[in-house]
C-alpha cells in the first residue's frame, strides 16, 4: 500500500509542478513569437530548486534559465518543461545538452515539439543520454500555451482568428453599438497575444488612441503589427494619410495604383501593393514576415471586410454559428457554454463566447480559428 501511495502521490506531484510550469510560461505572453511560450521547473526532494521561462526570441531557453537557477541542485532532479527539450542549433544551443550536462535524473515534458527539427528527437537524446523520461503530463494544458506556435507549424501559416460580434438573432454587427464596452478586457489580452491584427480604417483610427493600447503597461509589450486595407473605391485613388501616433508598426494592403508613399515610410507604415486583395494574398505576406498569428477583427465599419471574408473564409461558418452554436449558446450559463461548444463538432473553433457586459440587446462575441 505505501508503494502505491507514494506513486499516487508521484503522479499527482507531475501534473503539480507541469502546472507550475505553465504559469510560469505564460510570462512570456506576447512576447516570444515565432517562438513559443515555454515553463520549466527543477524539483529535488519536494522541493523548487530552479525556475525559468522562454522570454524571448533569440533569448535562451526556459531549461537553460531553470538549470541556472538551480545550479549544482539541478544533479539528481527532475526536470518539468511544458514543450520537449530542444536538439538542435538554433539562435541558441541544445537543451537536451545543458540537461544531461547537469545531470538531471528525469525530465517530465508537457508535449512533444511539432518543429520538425526537434519532433521527438529531443526526447530520444534524454533516453539514449540515460535520463528518464516521461511525456505528456497536463498535454492539454501544455497545448492551449501555444496554438498559435503549433498551428504555424503544422499547417505552415498563420494562425487566422476572425474576431466579430453577431446579435442574439444572429446578425453580423458592424459595431458595438452605442455604450456598448467590453468587459474583462480579454481583446486587450487577445491583442499581446497575436502578431498581427487585421483592422477596418474606422476600427484603426480609433485604435491610435484607444483600442489597441495594451492593458499591461509593462514597457515593451507586445502590440500587434495593425494591417488595414485600402481598397480603391474608384473615387479617390489614395490611400488615407495615417496619422500613427503610437509608432507601432503598420501595413496597409491596397489595390491603388499610385501611392502617396512619402511621409509614410516616417510613420513606421509599410505600404504593400497587391493586384487583387483577398485574405490568401495577406496571409501569404504574413507568413514571408515570419508572423504565426493574426486576428481579424470584425468591428467597426467592416464594409471592407465583408467581400475579404466572403473570398477567403467561407461564408457558411458564420451560418454554422448561427443556425448550430447559438441556440446552444442561448440555453446555457456562459461556463456550460464553452464545455457544449468544444463538444460540438464545427470543424471551426470557437476560442470565446460572451454576452456583452452592458449591452442592452445581447450581443455575442466570438472568435473562429482557421
Ligand atoms: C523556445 N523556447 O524554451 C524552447 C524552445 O532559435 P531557437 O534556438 O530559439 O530555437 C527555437 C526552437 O526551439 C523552437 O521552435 C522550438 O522548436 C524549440 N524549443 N523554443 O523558443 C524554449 N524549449
Ligand atoms: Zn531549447
Amino acid at each position: 500500500y505505501v508503494v502505491c501511495a507514494q506513486k499516487n502521490n508521484d503522479q499527482y506531484d507531475d501534473g503539480f509542478y507541469m502546472r507550475k510550469s505553465v504559469e510560469l510560461a505564460r510570462k512570456g505572453l506576447g512576447y516570444t513569437s515565432p517562438n513559443p511560450l515555454v515553463g520549466c521547473v527543477i524539483v529535488k526532494d519536494g522541493e523548487v530548486v530552479g525556475q525559468g521561462f522562454h522570454p524571448k526570441a533569440g533569448q535562451p531557453h526556459a531549461e537553460v534559465f531553470a538549470l541556472r537557477d538551480a545550479g549544482d541542485l539541478a544533479e539528481n532532479a527532475t526536470a518539468y518543461v511544458t514543450l520537449e527539450p530542444c536538439n538542435h542549433f538554433g539562435r541558441t544551443p541544445p537543451c537536451t545538452e545543458a540537461l544531461i550536462k547537469a545531470k538531471v535524473k528525469k525530465v517530465v515534458v508537457g508535449m512533444v515539439d511539432p518543429n520538425p527539427i526537434v519532433a521527438s528527437k529531443g526526447v530520444d537524446r534524454l533516453r539514449n543520454a540515460g535520463i528518464e523520461v516521461v511525456v505528456g503530463v497536463e498535454e492539454e494544458l501544455c497545448k492551449g500555451l501555444n496554438e498559435a506556435y503549433i498551428h504555424h507549424m503544422l499547417v505552415g501559416k498563420p494562425l487566422l482568428t476572425l474576431r466579430y460580434s453577431l446579435s442574439v438573432n444572429g446578425n453580423l454587427l458592424d459595431s458595438l453599438g452605442n455604450g456598448v464596452t467590453e468587459s474583462g478586457g480579454y481583446y486587450s489580452r487577445l491583442l499581446q497575444e497575436y502578431d498581427a491584427v487585421i483592422l477596418s480604417s474606422s476600427l484603426f483610427r480609433e485604435s491610435l488612441s484607444v483600442d489597441l493600447v495594451p492593458l499591461s503597461q509593462e514597457p515593451g509589450a507586445n502590440q500587434p503589427i495593425r494591417i488595414i486595407v485600402h481598397k480603391d473605391s474608384g473615387s479617390s485613388n489614395q490611400i488615407p494619410l495615417v496619422n500613427n501616433k503610437v509608432n507601432d508598426k503598420v501595413i496597409i494592403f491596397t489595390d491603388c495604383r499610385e501611392t502617396t508613399a512619402s511621409e509614410e515610410a516616417q510613420q513606421g507604415i509599410e505600404t504593400v501593393s497587391l493586384d487583387e486583395i483577398n485574405l490568401d494574398a495577406i496571409l501569404d505576406y504574413c507568413n514571408r514576415q515570419g508572423l504565426c498569428s493574426v486576428l481579424l477583427d470584425m468591428r467597426g465599419n467592416c464594409s471592407e471586410y465583408e467581400e475579404l471574408v466572403k473570398e477567403g473564409i467561407e461564408k457558411k461558418y458564420i451560418n454554422k454559428f448561427v443556425t448550430e452554436i447559438l441556440p446552444v449558446w442561448k440555453g446555457c450559463t456562459q461556463n456550460d457554454t464553452l464545455l457544449q461548444l468544444k463538444n460540438l463538432d464545427q470543424g471551426v473553433k470557437v476560442g470565446y463566447l460572451r454576452p456583452m457586459a452592458s449591452a442592452q440587446s445581447v450581443v455575442v462575441e466570438g472568435y473562429l480559428n482557421f
